[in-house]
């Protein structure tokens, strides 16, 4: 059988695996992707896609028989591992800096922001209760999968925790709303966040302001506001690997 090269498990609209996409398209590998569907048939949880990834998350890269893992070692694989423009500054503090801006990205808890402008006047959201009602029924249809489901329940009864509670929502969204500042603060006289040219920090930031522009937060750089980020934006809406990579930012809760 000829070989299939690197292959990204994936779901399109999965920032995590819009930022492996972006790796991988600017250094020009040839990969192909396999959809897992993480939302309505929850093939994350099954034990073919659970061999390849045990936490159950996409994205994974798999090359012949190598699998990568973890996003921020996905991209630090791509770029490693494959031809192509460096997207790691050479200049070590340079490099430090950009992967804290890495981490910083990462560490946002997305799915606050997803559900905090769609809560019914109780603060709740339908969606994590008919996801969270899912995964009891998986528990029980699956009992083999039960540590697994036995997490992603507790996830979720935490996300509706925080999603009750006005204060902690506020939170989140001062966390990421403090991030754009801090690219706004990355980007003044730079055309990218992490170095002179475009770095994996680019592949992060991407993604996650789509993510925002997605879940209606333009107005965090828009009329004037931090307008460092709404340039870089509209560059890299431009970019070719915008396109190529499929980012996102429009659509709808359930799609994500
Ligand atoms: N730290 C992991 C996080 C991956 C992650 O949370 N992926 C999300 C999509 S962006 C996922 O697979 N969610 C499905 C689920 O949690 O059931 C990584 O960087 O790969």
């Amino acid at each position: 059988m000829s070989d299939p090269g690197p292959i990204l498990y994936d779901y399109p609209a999965s920032i995590c695996s819009q930022m492996a996409r972006l790796a991988l398209v600017e250094k020009g590998v040839d990969y192909t992707r396999q959809t897992v569907d993480i939302m309505g048939r929850a093939e994350q949880s099954e034990p073919w896609y659970t061999t390849l990834n045990p936490r159950a998350v996409v994205p994974t890269l798999k090359i012949d028989d190598e699998v990568v893992t973890d996003t921020i070692r996905i991209v630090t694989y791509v770029d490693a591992e494959f031809d192509g423009p460096a997207l790691t500054p050479k200049n070590p503090e340079a490099a430090a800096t950009m992967a804290a801006m890495m981490g910083d990205i990462m560490g946002l808890h997305y799915r606050v922001l997803l559900y905090a402008k769609r809560l019914d006047e109780n603060g709740r959201s339908q969606t994590v209760i008919d996801r969270g009602r899912f995964l009891r029924q998986q528990r029980g249809q699956y009992p083999d999968r039960s540590a697994l489901l036995d997490r992603r329940i507790t996830g979720n009864e935490k996300l509706q925790t925080i999603l009750a509670d006005p204060d902690e929502v506020s939170r989140h969204e001062s966390d990421a709303a403090a991030l754009v500042d801090h690219l706004d603060d990355a980007l003044a006289g730079r055309p990218f966040v992490g170095s002179d040219t475009y770095s994996l920090a680019d592949t992060f930031a991407t993604p996650a302001l789509a993510r925002f522009r997605l879940h209606g937060y333009e107005t965090w750089w828009s009329d004037g506001r931090r307008p460092n980020v709404a340039a870089y934006y509209r560059r890299m809406e431009e970019r070719p690997n915008w396109v190529a990579a499929e980012v996102i930012d429009t659509g709808d809760e359930r799609d994500i």
